[in-house]
C-alpha cells in the first residue's frame, strides 16, 4: 500500500483547509468539507474491506451506498489539519443505504465525521443529480457574507443581483445566482434537506447568520465560488452605507453574459 498522505487528492485537501483557515473562513472548529473519491483514486491506498469502526449517520442515502468520502471531523480545527491530517480527517464509505459510514482511515483519536454530515451527504445526492461530475461540498463562515445577511433582504433574486453588481466577474462565476436559507438549526437533517434542495439549482447556498455552502467538481471550483461571493459581499459591506453614484446596470450585466457565454438565471435580470 502507498502512503495515503501523499495522494494528490489528500495533498490538495490539506492545502485547501489551510488556505480556508488563512482566509478567516474557519475559526475554531467552524466549517467542513466532503470530497467524493473514485475507486481508481483509492486504488493501492486503503483496503476498502477493512472497516476500523462504523459510524451511524441518522439518515438514508441509498444513492450514495458504497461511495467513499474524505471528510473533516466534528470539532476539528481547519488550522490543525495540516499538522495531523489522520486525526482531523476521516475517510468513510457509506453502507446499508447510507445509514452507516464505515471508517477506513483517519479520525485516529476516536472522533466522528463533521456535525454537518447530513447536509453534506444530502447535498452530494442532489448535486450529483444536477451534475454527475460534482465531487465537493464545502461549508465555511466567511465574515462578509454572514454580515450581509443581517442588513440585506434575504430574497434570493435580490441577494444575487446585489452580489452580481459588486464586482464585474460575479455574474460570470455564478450565473445561476446564489440560494439563501433563513436561519435554521445547523447539524440537523432538516437543514440538510433544505440545503440539498437549494444546491440542486445553484452551487452556492448562503445560510443566514451562519455561513455558506458551495458545490464543485473540484476543490478549486468550490473554493473559488466562495472566494468570489465573499469578495462581492465585502465590497457591499464597504459601500452599502454610502451614497451610491455608479453601478453595474442590468444592460452591462447582459453584455457580460454575451461576452463570456454564460446564461444568467432566468428572470434575474430586468
Ligand atoms: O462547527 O461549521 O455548521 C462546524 C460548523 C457547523
Ligand atoms: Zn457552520
Amino acid at each position: 500500500m502507498k502512503d495515503i498522505l501523499t495522494a494528490p487528492f489528500m495533498e490538495e485537501f490539506i492545502r485547501t483547509t489551510a488556505e480556508m483557515y488563512r482566509h478567516g473562513w474557519d475559526e475554531r472548529n467552524g466549517g467542513n468539507i466532503s470530497m467524493l473519491l473514485s475507486e481508481s483514486e483509492l486504488e493501492g491506498l486503503i483496503d476498502p474491506e477493512r472497516v476500523v469502526r462504523t459510524i451511524p449517520t441518522g439518515f438514508d442515502a441509498p444513492e450514495l451506498d458504497g461511495r467513499t468520502f474524505l471528510v473533516t471531523g466534528t470539532g476539528k480545527y481547519f488550522k490543525n489539519v495540516q499538522y495531523d491530517p489522520a486525526k482531523n480527517l476521516g475517510l468513510v464509505r457509506l453502507s446499508d443505504g447510507g445509514r452507516n459510514a464505515g471508517l477506513l482511515w483517519g479520525l485516529t483519536d476516536g472522533g466522528s465525521v463533521t456535525s454537518e454530515f447530513p447536509a453534506h451527504m444530502m447535498s452530494h445526492v442532489s448535486r450529483l443529480a444536477a451534475d454527475p461530475e460534482n465531487r465537493i461540498i464545502m461549508h465555511c463562515h466567511p465574515n462578509n457574507l454572514i454580515a450581509m445577511t443581517y442588513v440585506h433582504d434575504l430574497d434570493e433574486r435580490e441577494f444575487t443581483r446585489t452580489l452580481w453588481r459588486m464586482e464585474t466577474e460575479c455574474i460570470v462565476v455564478f450565473p445561476e445566482g446564489v440560494s439563501v436559507l433563513p436561519w435554521m438549526l445547523c447539524g440537523t437533517n432538516e437543514i440538510g434537506r433544505a440545503t440539498a434542495q437549494k444546491l440542486s439549482l445553484t452551487r452556492l447556498c448562503v445560510w443566514a447568520q451562519h455561513g455558506v455552502y458551495a458545490a464543485g467538481r473540484d476543490l478549486d471550483e468550490a473554493f473559488g465560488l466562495i472566494e468570489t461571493a465573499e469578495k462581492a459581499a465585502e465590497i457591499y459591506m464597504k459601500i452599502a452605507h454610502l451614497p451610491i453614484k455608479n453601478t453595474i446596470t442590468d444592460a452591462r450585466l447582459r453584455l457580460l453574459e454575451a461576452r463570456f457565454g454564460v446564461k444568467a438565471r432566468e428572470g434575474y435580470l430586468d
